[in-house]
């Protein structure tokens, strides 16, 4: 925590605010399931509270399958496996470092290709370089639920032989054209960590409108088990557990609300950041649904006078803990940076984009009230610059 406010004696807010403070749409609600999951006594392995939730979800996207996972990580490397991807795989290195990890796991290379500085997700334009004989799939990212470019990316599979598959652990809720993501490429995974629009505690899903697929995800997610002491395949213990279905249903359940307090929130940020010079909001398609769960901030430095960094310690002053997604890139952290250690020439939009973005707290646990508070902040910052930067002096040395 940085020790001293820039404001005033005491930060602007007393205790802190958080990026990914947990939705948890109707306690009571969630406690009912709880309590009907202990009086049954069945806690995991495809119990009725997770079958109910793989329902609802699949009739929600409008998608044939739905396969619930303990998490997205683990939903990405049963994905990625019953896939067959091997060889080399392209993905974007300007996202979660899990994107990455689920490929390096089972030693299939991650390739990192750059995005489109607009949208912040892989840029079609940039895959075919990378494209070589080993290359077996591309593994997009809906990034801040904002969806990828899937028809010039199915293009581009296509033309290669290669497969397409989607990390959308940002985007339940989200759609492209009209369409929910979920039913895009081969399979799609999506997080339900406590940090995410639509939580389970920790968990994720696994949708897909392939038969085959679907049926290996499933025997996949349960060490491989058809029925009885009967293994047919290879698999891992992927499964959700009943606890987290309750807590995932009673979100889903409340799914407008939470969707209303995020809208309104995000509104409240267009409102409150207008006109700060050198701050642009990332915008979202009103055309389209979506989540809103990420507030996306791009800091220009040339314009602000301040760094994204040192906006970060001013807000982290003031007890906004505002975060640096996905900050260095994928490609800077291990193994990846000792790998390929040459990757950034070929990534300097992930690698621009990375230093100016600020993710800003939202959710149910802000009042418009505090947004306006933590707008209130930048602007303040960004008309001080230089008291900015002799505060931050300052403390460096005390
Ligand atoms: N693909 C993508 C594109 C992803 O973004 C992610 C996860 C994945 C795949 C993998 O999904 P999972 O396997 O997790 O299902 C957080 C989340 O842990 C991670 O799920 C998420 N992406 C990532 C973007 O954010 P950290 O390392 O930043 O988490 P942490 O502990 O710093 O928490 C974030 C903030 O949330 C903190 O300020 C504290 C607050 N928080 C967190 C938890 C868990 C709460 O207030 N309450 C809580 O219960 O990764």
């Amino acid at each position: 925590m940085f020790p001293i406010a820039i404001f005033g004696s005491k930060p602007a807010f007393s205790s802190p605010l958080h990026v990914g403070r947990p939705n948890i749409a109707n306690r009571d609600r969630f406690l009912e399931h709880a309590v009907q999951m202990l009086d049954r006594k069945w806690l995991t392995n495809n119990g009725p509270l997770v079958q109910q939730f793989e329902q609802r979800i699949a009739a929600f996207l409008g998608v044939k399958h739905c396969i619930c996972v303990c998490n997205a990580t683990i939903g990405l490397e049963i994905a990625i496996r019953a896939a067959g991807l091997k060889g080399e795989v392209i993905v974007p290195s300007y996202t979660f470092v899990a994107t990455a990890h689920a490929l390096q796991w089972q030693e299939i290379t991650p390739v990192f290709a750059d995005i489109d500085p607009v949208t912040h997700i892989l840029d079609p334009a940039k895959i075919e370089q990378h494209i070589t004989p080993r290359t077996t799939a591309i593994l997009g990212t809906h990034v801040w639920g904002r969806p990828c470019p899937v028809k010039s990316l199915a293009d581009i599979a296509d033309r290669h032989g290669l497969k397409l598959m989607f990390d959308a652990a940002h985007a339940f809720g989200c759609s492209q054209e009209g369409r929910m993501i979920g039913g895009f490429g081969l399979a799609e995974v999506f997080s339900f960590h406590a940090t995410k629009f639509l939580n389970s505690f920790e968990g994720g899903a696994i949708t897909t409108n392939n038969d085959e697929l679907a049926g290996k995800v499933r025997l996949m997610t349960n060490f491989g088990f058809s029925g009885y002491d009967n293994v047919i395949y290879i698999g891992t213990n992927g499964k959700m557990t009943e606890v987290c279905a309750a807590m995932g249903l009673t979100n889903l359940e409340g799914i407008e609300d939470l969707l209303a307090v995020n809208r309104r929130n995000y509104e409240a940020y267009r409102v409150g950041l207008t006109d700060i010079p050198g701050l642009t909001l990332m915008p979202y398609d009103s055309k389209e649904n979506h989540n809103c769960q990420y507030i996306v901030v791009e800091v220009d430095e040339s314009i602000a006078d301040l760094t994204r960094d040192e906006l970060v310690k001013v807000l982290h002053a003031e007890n906004v803990l505002a975060r640096k997604y996905f900050w260095p890139g994928c490609h800077r952290m291990e193994p990846y940076r000792s790998l390929y250690p040459y990757a950034g020439m070929f990534l300097r939009e992930t690698e621009r984009i990375a230093a100016r973005v600020i993710v800003l707290p939202t959710g149910s646990s802000l009042s418009e009230a505090d947004i306006r508070l933590v707008c209130g902040i930048l602007r303040t910052a960004v008309e001080q610059p230089a008291r900015v930067r002799a505060v931050l002096a300052m403390s460096a040395t005390t």
